[in-house]
């Protein structure tokens, strides 16, 4: 070799060692796999996925040398055996990126009915890399109208003429039911199926799922939900069976009141394709048709969402979803062809389900009849198992509280009959648990069982039915009464997730009020994993914007009235903002920001001057409201002008976010002119406010909006406190004015005002219900009390979530958990302790895993314990005086006050201790 060929070997051989050992360190997989991967808002594996551009999330494990991700690699494929090396549908490639939530999906065009298979690694900081995730899959429903060869099926439920007792039309339950041959053995089954009203579907005799009342309540005349089941395992060789339970629902049921849209409803119907691959590889499709057949005098005879369900045993017919059965008494069903202009969309959360059973507590006998006490007022099902005598009709009444006399109070349900009844076919015990219906309750009644038995607890069982989502947080403190409070908020959450927000779950409304929702919302996504619940009603809420940019009172829009309400329908930009704080992902701002720009426009048609002409619910339920009215003493153009310039200054900010810079110009100085012409208009130089009524509300909603210059917004602060003062210290606020107290006070450096108001014992106050008795929150400060009774209005829920608003300070300031960058990127860590709690406590998972802040007052010592996440990092402020504390790596002061220091964290568990 000559000299060049020489150095030639010995670069080329440099070259290799240079570049296998970089390779090989970066394929060296050392780190644990990264867990918790989910697709898009949160949905884990999901079958009949909505999201064919979907994006992916994960969480590195907690490890102590996992402290970010310096980069990531995705694979996804059409097979998980192309999995990591082959992958043929998307191959991210090394990203050099922190990002590990809410990466968007590149890859090839995914279709209805795809199987995805992904996996991920990252590497960390030290560019050290993990071991390839588990494989995590995902299968998309039918996302086109034209995947559907089926059509809606029914009987004429009309012809019939049962009407109800507010002469409205009831569509007697169906049993819809198809016998059909196979000739081959079935490899895979996908039943895709949705109804106009509820439904329930059995194969080969064996229930298909335990969804509760599926598809859903979305605007039907839009678009409706479909659901897709694996029945692969109840699929046989030969003769099968479908049959299917339907029932009216929201669809074709009573809802709201206005009679005239509900007195004649559309008959219920159903579709379902279910799509076969067989052994051999051949396909074969069963459908709803004309070849179906179906009756109504099944064992379900009444099924109502407000009135309950009547159930006679002696009209069951056994075996009737298996093979063994004959239908030649039923009749041909009624086939209709799909229209293109109701949407046929997979569901885009997850359904109603059963959750937790209650036991009874105690058992009250009462003239004759029985109740039973559950000792928490829950919504759902009872579960019942009682002796019957053939013939005998078992009655069921529910009651959210007995009145002082220890009778039924039902007054609250108003016209929703919400009762149900069941019919023995013969001697011994019964188990019935109503389908097409649920209540809210705490009580049950029973009258009409054998009375030789003694009634015993295990005859009901409550069973507590909401959107099948887990908990996200949790919050307790050293206080009772505030554990107990947020125990009514998480129970107010619980009853108000039924598929859609509710305002309340058991009288004649349980609608999705719009208002209700915007003031609940940002607590809820801390005590649940919420996001997808939102996300898929944000889209109902666009489906059903009117023309003009306004927004409904109620989504679904069940009143038609063409009415909205400032305050209620600005819940277009307080969600979609409030969730994008709590998650850090765009798209939940991309997909609404046309909305809200149109709700924006609207505002602005509605004023005279700048000051808005908008009106409506005003700040609702106001406490001593002095006209005596449910909307209180706020002005309405305050709360119209205010929200006006708040839903602006969110359209700006979600525009600067989009990286739409012109438009975020526009809207902030469109938030800029309207709090400028607030300001001039309602407030006078010393921020006092003029033209309007004084009231708590008019100032925190000036202050809560940032709507005045400096000098009136000293001034409004100090009437603020003046007004409260005159209270005796205790709020005024309805709907509106309520989850802005703390929020201001805060901001005002009157915490301990705050606290004042938290744990005030008096009317009108969070505790006040919880000494009556709540074990939820309550539609007013005060629906009841031991010495008044029931509040004499006729619009007195006891399960309303609204001022459970007060749940997102408690995580953020007395727990002291905060995002600084949207999705707790950054997060900010500073509790506020303060008499008369000695400690509080709370965990919350963030997108990128679990945060906790857990501290204790001892004499004059604090200890703060808390937990930050992979890939975060932390500010955290210290109560009191630091005590001697040494620097770290992971732990940097940056601020060294005498008290409250603030340090920066890296991801890890740390103590700190300080004295107070
Ligand atoms: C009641 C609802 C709801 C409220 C409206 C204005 O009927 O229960 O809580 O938003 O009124």
């Amino acid at each position: 070799m000559n000299n060049t060929s020489q150095q030639k070997a010995f670069l080329i051989t440099l070259l290799c060692v240079v570049f296998f050992s970089v390779t090989s360190c970066d394929q060296k997989e050392t780190l644990e796999k990264a867990n918790d991967l989910t697709i898009s808002e949160g949905f884990q594996n999901p079958l009949g996925f909505y999201d064919a551009t979907p994006t992916f999330s994960w969480k590195l494990p907690a490890l102590k040398n996992n402290k970010s991700q310096f980069a990531y690699q995705i694979v996804v494929a059409s097979n998980p055996e192309l999995l990591p090396n082959n992958a043929d549908l998307w191959d991210s490639k090394k990203q050099e990126s922190e990002q590990s939530v809410w990466v968007k999906y590149h890859g090839k065009e995914l279709e209805s009915r795809q199987k995805v298979y992904w996996q991920v690694k990252y590497w960390n900081q030290d560019k050290e890399a993990s071991f390839w995730s588990d494989i995590n899959h995902f299968e998309l429903g039918l996302l086109n109208n034209s995947d559907w060869k089926a059509k809606w099926i029914g009987l004429d439920t009309k012809k019939e003429k049962v009407i109800g007792t507010q002469k409205n039309i009831l569509h007697r339950p169906q049993y819809l039911r198809k016998d059909f041959e196979l000739s081959n053995n079935v490899a895979s089954a996908r039943l895709y199926i949705t109804a106009k009203g509820v439904f329930d579907v059995a194969v080969n005799g064996e229930d298909v799922s335990n969804d509760v009342m599926p598809p859903g309540y979305t605007p039907y005349k839009k678009r409706i939900e479909t659901i897709t089941y694996n029945v692969t395992n109840l699929i046989e060789s030969g003769q099968n069976t479908i049959g299917v339970e339907l029932a009216a629902g929201w669809h074709s049921g009573r809802l709201g009141w206005m009679k005239k849209y509900w007195l004649d409803t559309e008959t219920p119907k159903m579709i379902c394709q279910l799509e076969l691959t067989m052994k051999d590889g051949s396909k074969e499709v069963v459908i709803s048709d004309d070849s179906w057949k179906g009756t109504t005098n099944g064992p379900i005879r009444l099924a109502s969402i407000y009135d309950g369900e009547t159930y006679d045993a002696n009209l069951e017919m056994p075996n009737w979803t298996t093979n063994n059965f004959n239908d030649k008494n039923w009749e041909s069903v009624n086939a209709f062809s799909i229209t293109n202009d109701i949407r046929l969309e997979p569901k885009r959360h997850t359904t109603v389900k059963t959750k937790i059973q209650l036991p009874t507590k105690q058992i009250i006998e009462k003239d004759g009849a029985v109740i039973f006490d559950l000792e928490q007022n829950m919504v759902g099902v009872p579960l019942i198992k009682v002796p019957m005598k053939k013939g005998q009709i078992l009655k069921i009444r529910f009651a959210e509280m007995l009145s002082p006399d220890g009778s039924f109070y039902t007054e609250n349900y108003r016209s929703a009959l919400s009762t149900n009844y069941y019919t023995a076919n013969e001697d011994g015990i019964i188990e019935y648990e109503p389908k097409f219906t649920f209540h809210g309750f705490r009580y049950v009644e029973l009258s009409g069982f054998d009375t030789s038995k003694k009634p015993s607890k295990d005859w009901v069982t409550g069973l507590v039915q909401y959107s099948d989502f887990d908990k996200n947080g949790t919050f307790t403190s050293s206080n009772e009464k505030l554990n107990q409070l947020q125990s009514n908020i998480v129970w107010g959450l619980r009853g108000n997730f039924f598929d859609i927000p509710t305002d309340c779950p058991q009288r004649d409304e349980r609608m999705g009020w719009t208002g209700d929702a915007q003031v609940f919302g940002p607590t809820s996504i801390f005590n649940a994993n919420v996001y997808k619940f939102w996300a898929s009603w944000m889209q109902s809420v666009r489906e059903s914007q009117f023309d003009d940019g306004g927004i409904p009172w109620v989504v679904p829009d069940v009143l038609f009235n063409n009415k909205v309400s400032a305050g209620w329908g600005d819940v277009c930009t307080i969600i979609p903002w409030k969730i994008y704080l709590r998650t850090g992902d765009k798209r939940i701002l991309e997909e609404n920001f046309e909305m809200m720009k149109g709700w924006v426009a609207y505002h602005e048609k509605n004023t005279k001057k700048g000051i808005s002409k908008m009106g409506f619910f005003g700040d609702w339920l106001q406490p001593y409201p002095e006209n005596g009215n449910n909307k209180g003493d706020t002005k309405q153009s305050v709360i119209g002008t205010a929200f006006f310039a708040h839903s602006a200054k969110l359209t700006a900010k979600t525009a600067k976010i989009l990286g739409k810079e012109k438009e975020y110009q526009k809207y902030e100085n469109l938030f800029k002119e309207v709090s400028k012409k607030f300001a001039n208009h309602f407030f006078d130089e010393n921020g006092k406010v003029k033209n309007a009524t004084e009231t708590q509300t008019t100032y925190l909603l000036a202050l809560a909006f940032d709507m005045l210059p400096e000098q009136k917004q000293k001034g409004a602060k100090e009437q603020l406190l003046k007004k409260i003062e005159e209270a005796d210290n205790h709020l005024r606020t309805g709907f509106l004015g309520t989850p802005l107290l703390s929020e201001v006070l805060d901001e005002t450096g009157e915490i301990g005002l705050m606290y004042k108001l938290l744990f005030n014992e008096t009317y009108p106050s969070w505790f006040y219900s919880i000494n009556q008795g709540a074990t939820t929150i309550w539609e007013r400060w005060n629906s009841y009390s031991k010495a008044e009774g029931f509040n004499p209005q006729n619009m007195n829920s006891l399960n309303h979530y609204a001022y459970g608003a007060i749940g997102e300070w408690m995580y953020e300031r007395i727990a002291g958990i905060a995002p600084l960058e949207a999705g707790y990127k950054m997060i900010k860590i500073a509790p506020v302790p303060k008499s008369p709690l000695t400690s509080a406590s709370a965990n919350l998972d963030t997108p990128y895993g679990k945060v906790s802040s857990s501290w204790e007052i001892k004499g004059d010592k604090l200890q703060l314990q808390i937990v930050v996440p992979p890939n975060t990092k932390a500010k955290v402020t210290v109560p009191g005086t630091l005590e001697s504390f040494e620097e770290s790596n992971d732990v940097k002061i940056i601020s060294d006050y005498k008290v409250n220091s603030e340090l920066i964290v890296k991801p890890g568990t740390y103590t700190f201790n300080s004295k107070l």
